[in-house]
C-alpha cells in the first residue's frame, strides 16, 4: 500500500497535482478541504460551523477533520493506497492519522512538501478568487491569516515527518507539468525501496 501526504501552504499546488497524481498511480485522494466544502455544500451542522472557521482563514478543530479522516478510511478499504491532501494540517491531527494508519497495519511512506514563495501564494489565491467563489481566496487579509496558520501550526507537521526520515521538498513554482514530473520522480524512487 502507497500512502503519501501532499504538503505545502495554501496555494501551493496541492489540489492542482493531487488530481494529477491519483490519476497516474490510482489513489484514493483524501481532501480534508474539499470534504469540509462539501459540508457547507450541503449546509450539514459540521459545514455551518467549518464555514465561520474557514472564512476567517482559520483552522477547523482537530476532532472534526481526524473524524472526517477515520470515517473515510473506513468507508475505503479496497484502496490500494491514499493520498492525503491539506491534511495532516497540526501536529496532533498527524499523531491520529499515524495511529489510524498503525491499525491498518501500514504507514506513510512519504510526504511531499511543496515549497512556494508567499507573494506567490498570494497571487495565485487572489487569482483563483477571481472565479472560484471561494470566500477564503477573495480577501488578501484572509489569504495572509491562512499563511499565518500554517506558519503557527502546520509547519511543525514537516518536522514530525522528518523525524521519521519521510520529507522530500520539491519546489512548487514554475509549470504544472514539470512540477508533477518532480513529484513523480521522488514517488517513483520510494515504490522501488
Ligand atoms: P484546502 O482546501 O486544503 O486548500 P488550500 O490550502 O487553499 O489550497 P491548495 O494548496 O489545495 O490549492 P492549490 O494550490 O491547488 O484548505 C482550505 C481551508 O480548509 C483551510 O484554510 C482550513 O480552514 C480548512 N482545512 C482544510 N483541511 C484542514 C485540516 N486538515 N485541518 C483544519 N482545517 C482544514 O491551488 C491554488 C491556486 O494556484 C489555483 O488557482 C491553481 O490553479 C494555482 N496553481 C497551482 N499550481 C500552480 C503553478 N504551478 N503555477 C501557477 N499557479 C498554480
Amino acid at each position: 500500500m502507497l500512502n503519501l501526504i501532499l504538503f505545502g501552504p495554501p496555494g501551493s499546488g496541492k489540489g492542482t497535482q493531487s488530481e494529477k497524481l491519483i490519476a497516474k498511480y490510482g489513489l484514493k485522494h483524501l481532501s480534508t478541504g474539499d470534504i469540509l466544502r462539501s459540508e457547507i455544500a450541503q449546509k450539514t451542522p459540521l459545514g455551518l460551523e467549518a464555514k465561520n472557521i474557514m472564512d476567517k482563514g482559520q483552522l477547523v478543530p482537530d476532532e472534526v477533520v481526524i473524524g472526517m479522516i477515520s470515517c473515510a478510511l473506513e468507508t475505503n478499504p479496497g484502496a490500494k493506497g491514499f493520498l492525503f491532501d491539506g491534511f495532516p494540517r497540526t501536529s496532533a491531527q498527524a499523531e491520529a492519522l499515524d495511529k489510524l494508519l498503525e491499525l491498518k497495519g501500514v504507514s506513510i511512506n512519504r510526504m511531499l512538501a511543496m515549497e512556494v514563495s508567499e507573494e506567490e501564494l498570494v497571487n495565485r489565491l487572489l487569482k483563483r478568487g477571481e472565479t472560484s467563489g471561494r470566500p477564503d481566496d477573495n480577501n488578501e487579509g484572509v489569504i495572509r491569516a491562512r499563511i499565518a496558520e500554517y506558519h503557527n501550526k502546520t509547519a511543525a507537521v514537516a518536522e514530525y515527518y522528518q523525524k521519521f526520515d519521510k520529507v522530500v521538498r520539491v519546489k512548487g513554482e514554475g509549470g504544472v507539468d514539470e512540477i508533477f514530473q518532480s513529484l513523480c520522480n521522488e514517488i517513483d524512487a520510494v515504490m522501488q525501496v
